[in-house]
């Protein structure tokens, strides 16, 4: 057996049970995807990615990609050209595209569902395969010229890359320095370097396309002064597909890292040797606007990234606890003859895995509720292309939440995960230490997690004037408060306290914001509570979507499940519980301490630190 646990009952269970995507499919805008391909759609990606992408993950981080500094290029371990052709040839990624470009209509829900499969089994897959992805975008917005180049990348199979990030500016996008200048025939000219770029070099795809934000000559300075330049590896004939001369966008380094070493991270050179020449994404100068397009969809894939890897570090930890053979059980600790038991008897041992359940399912129920909101946004858009504002300020308000809850919770309890192996978990005999390495960049890229943090309150509180944080927190108030004579009621309590607990601190941070008009100092306050608020939202999304979903299991309890079933259902209800009781009471000590939080801290001279 490989590395990759899948838990395609859980996932099941959210698509159809729990967030009802039954009813959306076979019908209106997916009357051609109806349930049962959908199911079979599961079936065949989770084959895929058990079997043929898990394949070469352990393989090529120990043979990771080879940069060649004479030519530029990059040789990518066998093993893993395998697994990517393996997913190519599947057309799985054709879910991902719109029809217009041949792609496969479904519904954002079902293609999270597909994309935690592949990215749990061999997360840099995803990435090299993003390029029909980026064409989508360069096909929704882009001139003439480029959605046929667009289609091409389609059709081609050519990679792509975003490229923002620069030696001076990572979180501080606004502060690049990359450079564009108009040519007389309205092409640009680019030059500087790109740090840090996924994929911007391999032996995968005749042609990379990268998507490069540069600040024309004269524009005004920050994110807004600049624009989204498309930039091909090679030039290309738009009317025969064929490729041209070389463009001059070199890869002129490519990083050593502590995990995800198959994913090729570039320096990538502009305009040095020879001229790089781009076009400006459709047109216009909106830089910063379109290429969050673009880290939108990224925030989601890494939130949902690092919560697949948990999923199967759990999953493996899980599996090892039940054979592992080690001590007496605690009831019987001091009778050296009583008999050994498996570690999974004991009752640390339990603790930390169903903590890790809790998350891990949790926090698939996020990714896909996000993903299912995201569907009612297309449902919108799919009749007469109209706007569903409040379900995009909703999607908004929960991505940093995927991304920054996600991937921090995911790497804290990975290392939780291989403790359940003892020393065994430190080798590399188990996946666990390598799954610690390649999660840990998810709390990196994409945004760091205290900018995470800012966007979340700054942007998707405070800017939204708090529309969306008032309906997520009016549906969570309506649960808490109903059937409280039923079996959850203790625990619809502890939500109840958990959302007076985040709204306390939403509290406290608007407080100091006001505060922050007539002593400016005050902001500091808003910067030490700002992850907070995030993680402390994270936990209260997550014990709301537990609960929920133990309602459901509850439900189907009553009625005549099959064994398996009832087991299934039971640990939903096990794990919903464990959460309220272990986890949301936290929240009234985070909330005492946000409103206890003085500016002390910022007078620490730089020398005591
Ligand atoms: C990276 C890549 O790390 C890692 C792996 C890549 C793998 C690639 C493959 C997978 C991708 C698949 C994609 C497929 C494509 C599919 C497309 C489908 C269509 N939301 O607050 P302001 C905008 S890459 C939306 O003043 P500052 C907005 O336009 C590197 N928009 O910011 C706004 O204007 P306005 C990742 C947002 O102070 C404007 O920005 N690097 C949002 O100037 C200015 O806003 C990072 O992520 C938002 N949440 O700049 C950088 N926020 O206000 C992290 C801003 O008028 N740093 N805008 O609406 C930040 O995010 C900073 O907060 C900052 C600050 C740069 C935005
Ligand atoms: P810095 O911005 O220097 O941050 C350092 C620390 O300071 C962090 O802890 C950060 O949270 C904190 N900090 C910074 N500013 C603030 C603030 N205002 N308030 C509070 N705290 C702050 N970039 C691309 O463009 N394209 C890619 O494809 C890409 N792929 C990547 C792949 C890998 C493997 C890596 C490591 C990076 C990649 N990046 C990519 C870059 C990545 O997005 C940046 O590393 C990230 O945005 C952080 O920037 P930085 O590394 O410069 O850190």
């Amino acid at each position: 057996m490989g590395h990759y646990k899948s838990n395609r009952r859980d996932i099941e269970f959210n698509l159809f049970e729990f967030l009802r995507r039954d009813e959306i499919l076979g019908s209106g805008a997916y009357a051609d995807m109806d349930v049962e391909s959908a199911r079979s759609i599961l079936d065949e990606v989770e084959r895929l990615a058990v079997e043929d992408l898990a394949d070469s993950m352990i393989d090529s981080d120990r043979n990771p990609p080879v940069f060649d500094p004479k030519t530029n290029s990059v040789t990518m371990p066998e093993s893993f050209k395998k697994s990517m052709n393996a997913y190519m040839n599947s057309e799985m990624w054709r879910l991902d595209i719109p029809v217009e470009l041949d792609g496969t209509r479904a519904p954002a829900s079902l293609r999270w569902a597909v994309q935690e499969m592949v990215l749990g089994a061999n997360p840099a897959i995803h990435m090299f395969a993003a390029g029909p992805g980026f064409a989508s975008m360069l096909y929704q917005n882009g001139t003439e010229d480029q959605r046929k180049l667009a289609q091409l990348m389609v059709d081609k199979r050519w990679g792509a890359t975003m490229c923002l990030t620069e030696p001076d500016a990572g979180s501080d996008v606004g502060a690049g320095r990359t450079k564009a200048v108009q040519q007389p025939d309205g092409t640009w000219h680019i030059t500087g370097v790109k740090r840090f770029i996924t994929s911007a070099e391999h032996d995968m795809a005749d042609n990379i396309v990268h998507f490069v934000l540069a600040r024309p000559e004269g524009a005004g300075i920050g994110t807004k002064g600049l624009s989204l330049f498309i930039v091909p590896k090679f030039h290309v004939n738009l009317e025969t597909g064929e490729l041209g001369e070389r463009n001059g966008a070199f890869v002129t380094n490519v990083e050593h890292k502590m995990g995800l070493k198959v994913s090729t991270t570039c320096e990538l050179t502009l305009g040095d040797s020879i001229p790089a020449v781009g076009t400006l994404l459709g047109d216009v100068h909106n830089g910063i606007a379109q290429m969050f397009l673009i880290i939108e969809n990224a925030r989601m894939m890494v939130g949902t990234k690092a919560i697949a890897t948990l999923s199967t570090g759990y999953l493996n930890a899980l599996e090892y606890a039940k054979e592992r053979v080690q001590g007496a059980d605690l009831t019987r600790f001091t009778d050296k003859a009583a008999p050994r038991v498996t570690i999974l008897h004991h009752p640390e041992v339990r603790r930390s895995l169903m903590m890790q359940k809790a998350y891990a399912e949790g926090m698939r129920a996020l990714v896909l509720y996000t993903a299912s909101i995201q569907d009612e946004i297309h449902a919108a858009q799919a009749t007469g292309g109209e706007v569903d504002s409040d379900a995009e300020r909703l999607n908004d308000l929960l991505l940093p939440i995927v991304k920054g809850v996600g991937s921090e919770r995911s790497w804290a309890l990975l290392s939780e995960a291989l403790q359940i192996f003892g020393g065994s978990g430190y080798l590399q005999e188990y996946p666990l230490e390598q799954y610690i390495r390649d999660a840990k960049i998810d709390t990196l890229y994409e945004g760091t997690t205290a900018i995470q943090a800012m966007d979340f309150f700054f942007r998707k509180i405070v800017r939204d004037s708090g529309q969306a944080l008032t309906r997520l927190a009016g549906e969570i108030e309506t649960f808490a408060t109903s059937d409280q004579d039923g079996p959850l009621a203790i625990e619809r309590a502890l939500l109840a306290r958990a959302l007076e607990d985040v709204q306390g601190i939403v509290g406290t941070m608007v407080e100091s914001l006001t505060n922050a008009m007539g002593e400016v100092t005050e902001m500091y306050k808003v910067g030490q509570n700002a992850n907070r608020l995030l993680f402390a939202a994270g936990d209260l999304v997550i014990g709301w979507l537990l609960l929920r979903q133990a309602e459901v299991a509850l439900t189907k309890l009553a009625g005549e499940p099959s064994a398996r079933d009832k087991a299934f259902y039971e640990g939903k209800v096990a794990a919903a519980r464990f959460f309220a009781a272990q986890v949301l009471p936290l929240l009234t000590a985070q909330r005492v301490i946000a409103g206890t939080v003085d500016n002390s801290l910022m007078d620490v001279a730089e020398d005591s630190f």
